[in-house]
């Protein structure tokens, strides 16, 4: 047992009919309150909703492996370099003094929830979200992963060009344990033409069936030589190209193995490491924008029971831009465009300046301002109504554009321009500017510590419904739309509106925590304030 990895086996403890614990699980009934509305005669009818459900959560976390695909980049070096300073507690110097380990950035780690208030002090109690459910330590994860670059980790660390020297030097002979990436596949068409040079790592040949197999062996190698109840296999590799869509391809589960089978053109990398991680019962989740939820990938996870959640890590620029875009409108200011602008210089941003892939990220930049736009219909036009009743097009919408430059020289450190140019009062007009100097991979990092402990924890909690016939407990719904926060583009449950608001991500994920204790979801009412 590693020394920061000793806890205290119940940080919250919650006294009341709604929440029992036994051994094995923290069992909590709660009332999803909700409103149903309708339209008549222009008036809004509403009926407020109420179901009863219990949550069941496991208490013990699993014991869990992390394998990155593109571990040798650097998101994956910085992980695994700042995991094992955390764990040996490796102290390092920097010209502003000595630096500790720490994990700030992690939502999870290094940011509390309001549970309540002393009634001595009426002051508010707030604790560690780690603390609200039992989660696996970030020390306590155990690394591996795949990268067509076969530079052992304390080199490829050396290559990211993004932590300290002192760190690097200390922090060398731990990654040099891990060592080489296990080899993975590379099909040239999905990632830019600058990257060949890197790959040197490959798994032999070009039948995807038996890539498909060679990858699930890997996790089940990796999961048995560890003794290891859980495996989170995130994708944290180049940004693909988009994959076409195509109906008989990859549009179905059975389609998209046949077309495995086949090794069809159109099924990337990261897809494949999805089907693998899917059929070993394991979740994944994609720190990049690509496409690699297809729909077979979907119906696949659906089938199998099996955790994913994506896309594309929201780091930087976008939680800026889903806070303040939030902020105007909901302030009732009207973004008339958003300009954003960001250069940087690691290979992330090579990869990047080849246009396809450039495509992916642009898609899932531009599409976090949408849900509040269409909040909005007091600002922003509603789309026409057609002929049959449907709306056509998506309504008024701020022009948003979205320009990302290669520029080496400021490598890890990425430069990010925003203006936001708004309608104030009575035709008034307002720019705000801002330059946002967004160091990518320590941005990143928490970020991936976030989203696999959260899964490897959705993984334990299970639900049914009290109301009505009550039936057994089932797991949540595969595609983890909870893990939206940490995330630029949510995947979610197909025929589910996507929620890109930082502000109502945060609250959905504390709700739920606290829902499994049985706590009440939050509330700024405060009412004991306002009354006598
Ligand atoms: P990176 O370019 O340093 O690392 C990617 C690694 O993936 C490289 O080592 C490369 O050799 C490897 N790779 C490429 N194709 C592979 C395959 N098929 N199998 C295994 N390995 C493969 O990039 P970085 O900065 O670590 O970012 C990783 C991904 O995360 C990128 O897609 C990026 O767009 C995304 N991302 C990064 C954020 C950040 O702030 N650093 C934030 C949001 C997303
Ligand atoms: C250029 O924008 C590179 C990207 O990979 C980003 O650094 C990354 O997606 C983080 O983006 P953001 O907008 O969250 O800072």
């Amino acid at each position: 047992v590693h020394p920061t990895a000793a806890r205290r086996p119940h940080a919250i403890v919650v006294q009341s009919e709604n929440t029992s614990y036994s051994d094995e699980y923290i069992t909590a009934s709660f009332k999803n309150r909700g409103a149903e509305v309708t339209v008549s005669d222009g008036q809004y009818i509403i009926n407020p909703t109420v179901q009863s459900f219990e949550f069941q959560t496991k208490r013990a976390p699993s014991k869990t492996g992390l394998m990155m695909i593109g571990v040798g980049g650097n998101n994956g070096t910085t992980l695994c370099a700042t995991i094992l300073a955390n764990r040996h507690n490796i102290v390092w110097h920097t010209k502003q003094g000595i630096q500790q380990p720490n994990y700030v950035g992690s939502l999870l780690r290094a940011s509390t929830v309001r549970i309540g208030n002393d009634p001595a002090t009426g002051k508010d109690v707030n604790v560690p979200v780690s603390d609200v459910l039992p989660m696996v330590h970030p020390n306590d994860l155990v690394l591996s992963g795949w990268d067509i670059s076969g530079v052992p980790l304390d080199k490829a660390m050396q290559r990211a060009q993004v932590l300290d020297y002192d760190l690097q030097r200390q922090v060398a002979p731990h990654l040099a344990l891990i060592g080489k990436p296990l080899p993975s596949i590379y099909y040239p068409d999905f990632i830019a033409a600058n990257q060949e040079a890197r790959a040197d790592n490959l798994i032999p040949g070009s039948d995807k069936q038996a890539h498909l197999e060679h990858i699930r062996a890997d996790i089940r190698k990796f999961k048995e030589d560890n003794g290891l109840d859980r495996v989170v296999v995130f994708w944290t590799a180049n940004t693909e190209r988009y994959s076409d869509i195509i109906p008989g391809v990859n549009d179905t589960a059975d389609n998209l193995l046949a077309s495995i089978k086949s090794s069809h053109s159109e099924v990337s990398p990261s897809t494949l490491f999805a089907v693998a991680a899917i059929l070993e019962g394991e979740p994944f989740v994609n720190g990049a924008p690509q496409n690699t939820f297809v729909p077979g990938v979907i119906e696949l996870a659906e089938r199998h029971q099996s955790f994913i959640g994506g896309d594309d890590l929201k780091s930087g620029q976008t939680k800026l831009k889903s806070v303040l875009a939030e902020f105007l409108v909901n302030a009732g200011i009207k973004p008339l465009s958003i300009a954003s602008y960001n250069h940087l210089g690691n290979n992330d941003g090579h990869n990047l300046s080849a246009e396809k892939q450039f495509k992916s990220k642009e898609i899932s930049k531009s599409s976090v301002v949408d849900d509040m736009v269409d909040a909005n219909r007091l600002l922003y036009k509603a789309p026409e109504v057609g002929p049959k009743g449907l709306p056509v097009g998506k309504g008024e919408h701020p022009d948003h554009i979205v320009v990302i430059k290669y520029v080496p020289a400021v490598g890890d450190s990425k430069r990010a321009i925003d203006e936001y140019y708004s309608e104030i009062f009575c035709g008034g007009r307002n720019t705000i500017s801002i330059f946002n100097e967004c160091e990518d991979s320590l941005l990143a990092t928490p970020l991936i510590l976030d989203l696999t402990i959260l899964t490897e924890l959705l993984t334990r909690v299970k639900y049914r419904k009290t109301s009505g016939e009550t039936k057994e407990f089932a797991p949540l719904y595969p595609v983890l739309s909870l893990l939206s926060y940490m995330l630029k583009a949510p995947l979610v449950k197909p025929g589910t509106d996507v929620v890109n608001s930082l502000n109502r991500q945060r609250n959905a994920l504390e709700s739920f925590l606290k829902a499994c204790v049985g706590l009440e979801s939050n509330s700024d009412l405060l009412l004991e304030t306002r009354i006598w």
